[in-house]
């Protein structure tokens, strides 16, 4: 089943909102969750099985490698996703946590309700012994509305913690370590701080597809705001920023030329070359990312990595 916090009044307003604020400003900017669609989410889906995008792979190696460990370890009754997508990896979760014994429901949240309908759908399917509850939601806003419960887990992977900029990452984990118990648990995915050669072509891959990804957010902002945005006007740049040591993914315009958004009433210049930010992705070290736990009330116990060093899982405990 499916509980729905985002109608498209609210998305509107919400978007809206973050059009105003970003457009705006100097330098102009968006914030990541606005790519995810149903295309948005598909052209991700297709990302995560591009070569030059390692995190999902890397990721899916180390859950298929510890799942069975963090189930025994956690002894989850109820396992919480946040930003669940495709739900895909998660599989891995719930096999071993039904196996452990202990795994009574599955609650996925996301902001792209077709992305988590088809999960609800297929994983209902899949697992005829589980309680299977999707909420559309933003994780920023509906925590609240999670189930509340004993021996929760809630999973946050692919990364998508480094979407936040710092103030958000410790606004939103104050807020997550707020709503769980005493010795619930985070299980976060984290990409973590690598050479930029293999960073950049992750983020800019030869096919295109994370360049039209990019591009879905003109698209979006057209379609829900009746802006005249012209897509294919602005150019896909991915660039490593070593001073805060992320990814930014930002829209160049490719002409000088004015865009109009009725409603926020929006009349925009983008000379020439003039850029617009869609997402920062940032990659963590080890202590840095403890200590933001710590901060945030939570206590790093168990992290597990692959190999080369690209990316962690850890489990915190509340
Ligand atoms: C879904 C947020 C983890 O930051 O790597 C992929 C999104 N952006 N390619 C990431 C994304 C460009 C992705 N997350």
């Amino acid at each position: 089943m499916l509980e729905k916090h985002l109608d498209e009044d609210d998305l509107a307003r919400n978007l809206r909102a973050d059009v105003r604020a970003g457009l705006t400003a100097d330098p102009r900017w968006l914030p990541p969750k606005w790519f995810y669609d149903a295309r948005g989410s598909e052209l991700f889906e297709e990302i995560t099985r591009l070569p030059e995008y390692y995190p999902t792979r890397t990721e899916r190696a180390l859950l298929e490698q510890h799942a069975p460990e963090i189930a025994r370890i956690t002894e989850a009754k109820t396992l919480i996703e946040l930003g669940s997508g495709s739900s895909e990896k998660t599989r891995l979760l719930l096999d071993a946590m039904v196996a452990a014994g202990t795994l009574g429901a599955f609650v996925p949240l996301d902001v792209s309700e077709s992305a988590l309908a088809a999960a609800v759908t297929a994983l209902t399917g899949a697992y005829p012994g589980l309680s299977v509850h999707g909420v559309v939601g933003d994780m920023t806003r509906h925590l609240h509305h999670l189930p509340d419960g004993d021996s929760r887990v809630v999973a946050f992977l692919g990364g998508t913690l480094g979407n936040l900029v710092p103030a958000e990452r410790a606004a939103f984990l104050t807020a997550l370590r707020d709503v769980l118990h005493e010795g619930e648990w985070l299980l976060l995915g984290a990409a973590l701080v690598t050479d930029p050669a293999v960073l950049v072509p992750a983020y800019d891959d030869a096919a295109g597809v994370t360049a039209e990804f990019n591009r879905n957010v003109l698209h979006v902002i057209n379609r829900e705001l009746g802006a005249d945005f012209d897509p294919s006007a602005f150019r896909h740049v991915a660039l490593w920023n070593p001073d805060d040591e992320w990814i930014e993914m930002r829209l160049r315009s490719l002409r000088d030329q004015r865009v109009r958004i009725p409603d926020p009433g929006l009349d925009l210049h983008f000379p020439q070359g003039s850029e617009l930010r869609t997402e920062i992705s940032a990659k963590f070290r080890r202590p840095a990312l403890a200590a933001e736990l710590s901060a945030a009330g939570f206590t790093a116990r168990h992290w597990w990595t692959d190999p080369a060093d690209r990316f962690a899982v850890t489990l915190a405990e509340a």
